[in-house]
């Protein structure tokens, strides 16, 4: 009984081994593998007019596929993507879409800069932020070779 306890663990243990073997093998090409993250705005402050989000943002790097999720109370505060113009200015606009519903997820679809506002707060309170999004250089699969 024993034996065949231990036969069958040691098949697993050779299938999870080669399938961990396959995603390391992707970083062959010294391509950076990276993975989606999903970032909650402020943290556990949320989406509010006492956070400084030019500090939030300092220091994390965002990749193409991470979503952004704005978490406020929605009679108070609205998440407004705007151009640079619209983000230097508190201007709601025009706009590249607006979102009220207090629980927001904005997937980061192409790289470049991002700007979101609150109508209501940016002037008031530099209640903005912006971020770069960098190009992913590779999902982890390793069916598509990077360019
Ligand atoms: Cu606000």
């Amino acid at each position: 009984m024993d034996d065949i306890t231990g036969e069958v663990k040691g098949e697993v243990n050779d299938f999870v081994e080669l399938e961990f073997n396959t995603s390391i093998d992707e970083d062959h090409d010294g391509t950076e593998l990276v993975f989606a993250k999903e970032y909650v705005v402020g943290d556990e402050n949320g989406w509010n007019y006492e956070l400084d989000y030019r500090a939030w943002a300092d220091g994390k790097t965002f990749y193409v596929g991470d979503v952004l999720d704005f978490n406020y109370d929605k009679e108070e505060h609205n998440v407004i993507v705007v151009n640079t113009t619209g983000y230097n200015k508190c201007l709601a606009s025009p706009n590249l879409g607006a979102f009220d519903s207090g629980n927001d997820r904005i997937s980061l679809t192409t790289p470049g800069k991002k700007y979101y506002i609150c109508q209501w707060h940016c002037d008031y309170s530099d209640q903005k932020l912006m971020i770069t999004v960098l190009r992913k250089k590779m999902l982890g699969t390793p069916i598509f070779s990077p360019h």
